[in-house]
């Protein structure tokens, strides 16, 4: 009787477990950053606003930086398809797609936020030849995100190219970056976000850069005692995704992605101002950080010694990030000038 019973109950357990009733389909989007960064709080509200929409039938899994692996790591999944989306910072894609790089060189965006937005919202240069530039090597350009602007960090203020004499400068891993500092004289020090910490602690580099809620979170102003603001490059991210997966979409859910590309867009603006404002004032408030603003005519020099790297960008990206760079400078312009004539 009891054998019966258990033979019953296991019967049953294997059909509900072998019945058709399909589970929610899930997509995977990983994270170059933790919890509670910019690119988590992207992630989230994509994960919310997907399930609503889908009514549950898509399940949006994050996974926050260090449980897949490095940004290469990362790229690479997307790439194969063992996950759907991620965020791939052009700081260190540039060695796969070296058009990406020209959101490394520095003072080519506008001092004016607003122009900035709009470019990186829906710039044809940026979802034209430079997404083609994405796809030709396994990736879909989903979307280009504002972090905020960079901010240098080190132990000593870095008000002229002459500061960084022998400065070992971490920076992403993509090549320009390390051109864009050799620039300013300093010996730049590629490596992974992971490691950067420990790097600086253990004194194996000198200074990094990276946007304010960064810093925060990443606890680096505990190691640094000064933070030099030139605003010389916003960080950029991008959205990507795989391609086959994209292709494989209905019609409907691929106006879904479109529709909340412009919806994200707009909030993750806000979100990024308003974490850089407010981890500014707690890292004011938790450590006696020096903070060095520089003057116009400071980050004039900069200027003027970065000027050289866009002939580096041109050699590494070729005739197309040639032309992506002359078509984004256009267009900035005109943006620009519209601007400043309404
Ligand atoms: O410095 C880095 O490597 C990282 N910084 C930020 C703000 N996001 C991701 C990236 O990997």
């Amino acid at each position: 009787m009891f054998r019966r019973l258990l033979f019953t109950t296991l019967l049953s357990f294997l059909l509900i477990a072998c019945s058709d009733t399909p589970g929610p389909t899930q997509w995977r989007f990983a994270l170059e950053e933790i919890q509670g960064s910019v690119q988590d709080a992207y992630a989230q509200r994509f994960k919310a606003r997907v399930e609503a929409l889908s009514q549950g039938r898509i399940q949006v899994i994050i996974y926050p930086y260090g449980t897949l692996g490095t940004s290469a790591q990362i790229t690479e999944q997307v790439r194969s398809g063992a996950i759907q989306f991620a965020f791939a910072s052009p700081g260190h894609l540039g060695a796969v797609i070296p058009e990406t790089q020209l959101f490394s060189l520095h003072f080519l965006f506008s001092d004016d936020d607003e122009v900035n937005r709009r470019m990186l919202k829906s710039s044809p240069t940026l979802y034209g030849p430079l997404a083609e530039a994405y796809r030709e090597k396994g990736l879909a350009l989903m979307s280009v995100v504002p972090e905020g602007w960079m901010v240098w960090t080190g132990n000593r203020p870095l008000r002229t190219p002459e500061d960084f004499r022998g400065f070992k400068m971490r920076t992403m891993v993509s090549p320009l970056l390390v051109e864009a500092y050799k620039a300013y004289g300093a010996s730049p020090t590629p490596m992974p976000y992971s490691e950067v910490y420990s790097g600086l602690q253990l004194n194996l580099i000198d200074g990094q850069v990276n946007p304010v809620f960064a810093i925060e979170e990443m606890s680096f102003h505990e190691v640094q005692t000064t933070m030099i603001f030139p605003r010389h490059l916003p960080f950029v991210a991008t959205v990507i995704a795989n391609p086959a997966f994209v292709a494989g979409l209905a019609p409907e859910e691929r106006a879904m992605l479109a529709e909340l590309k412009e919806e994200l867009d707009d909030y993750i603006f806000e979100v990024q101002e308003r974490y850089n404002r407010e981890r500014l004032e707690k890292i004011r408030g938790a450590a006696d950080v020096e903070m060095v603003t520089l003057a116009p005519a400071q980050r004039a020099v900069f200027r003027r010694a970065s000027e050289p790297v866009r002939e580096r960008y041109v050699e590494l990206a070729g005739e197309r990030g040639g032309r992506i760079l002359e078509a984004f400078i256009a267009e900035r312009t005109a943006l620009e000038h519209a601007g400043k004539s309404d």
